[in-house]
């Protein structure tokens, strides 16, 4: 397959300094020639230019921090994921969460697009509800045309992710308010409860069956959805994640699937890691996701 890498080097989005690096982590963890020695054709596209906070005003803008810098860098991460071929595979490296904005509408290549959100939280705040003001708090209910009007337009006027179409899995933080506005939008979440009674396995199953009318998918894989024992190297650590094990059995089902066309691994901070482990850890799991096998 054709694997296109587009590095996000941003953190605007997040509530501290860091995750800019996460794409040099995620390189240094030798993401490019892992996937290589799958077999694929593996293109770097190198990384979208982003605004350093040091060079700028720390704004809040109707409740939501930096939003001009991270409008700018998620448009054009948007820009250069939609260029691509439709039968590229783009895995964008963040960055924080907020990238995402940008790349999920521009993996879509303007289709209807299901989205699995791996991940602690569920990222569904809106500048309204946000206790933080934090955009990487904020991606999904952008991506489904809430919130800011430039942030939930990205992927164009009409485009969107259907609330319908989304599954996420891994939760287990989620703000008062934010919680409403998931259930409202009828998103479907697996909780980690939900993962410790149904397994992975399941979850799995229900996820593709309720997915089966998309025309693209995409995994945005959030760092902080595995357990902090195993990924100490993020901003936002809630005890209580994946294993390991339950990391690379989710994307060694969706590989199998066959229908998994792009991919997000977000939030990777290595100046709270130990020794680059997270992102060894996340390489591991774009590996398992891009068809690396046990046997
Ligand atoms: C919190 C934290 N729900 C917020 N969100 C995080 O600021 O909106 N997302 N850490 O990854
Ligand atoms: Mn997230
Ligand atoms: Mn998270
Ligand atoms: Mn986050």
């Amino acid at each position: 397959m054709d694997i296109s890498i587009l590095g996000i080097p941003m953190d605007l989005g997040a509530g501290r300094r860091g995750v800019d690096m996460g794409p040099g982590a995620l390189r240094n963890a030798r993401l490019n020639a892992t996937l290589r020695g799958l077999g694929h054709h593996v293109t770097d596209l190198g990384d979208v230019p982003v605004t350093i906070p040091e060079t700028i005003d720390k704004l809040e803008q109707g409740g939501l921090i930096f939003r001009d810098s991270i409008l700018d860098a998620c448009r054009e991460a948007y820009r250069r994921l939609s260029a691509l071929s439709p039968d590229t595979f783009p895995i964008s490296i963040g960055g924080d969460h907020s990238v995402s904005m940008g790349t999920v509408a521009g993996a879509s290549q303007g289709q209807r697009t299901g989205l699995i959100w791996v991940d602690a939280h569920t990222d569904y705040n809106t500048p309204g509800s946000s206790p933080s003001g934090n955009i990487h708090g904020m991606p999904v209910a952008h991506l489904t045309g809430l919130g800011d009007p430039d942030l939930s337009r990205i992927g164009g006027q009409d485009w969107r992710v259907r609330p319908e179409d989304i599954v996420m899995i891994g939760i287990r933080s989620v703000d008062a308010a934010e919680r409403d506005l998931v259930k409202e939008a009828g998103i479907k979440v697996y909780t980690m409860k939900d993962v410790d009674t149904l397994g992975i396995s399941r979850i799995t199953e229900e996820a593709m069956e309720r997915l089966s009318g998309v025309q693209r998918l995409h995994v945005s894989f959030d760092a902080d959805a595995l357990d902090p024992s195993l990924c100490p190297g993020v901003g936002t650590p809630v005890l209580g994640g994946l294993s390991y094990r339950e990391g690379h059995l989710l994307m060694e089902l969706l590989a199998e699937s066959r229908r998994v066309t792009s991919m997000d691994i977000v939030e990777v901070n290595p100046t709270l890691d130990t020794r680059n482990t997270t992102a060894d850890v996340m390489v591991g799991m774009a590996a398992s996701l891009l068809g690396q096998q046990i046997m």
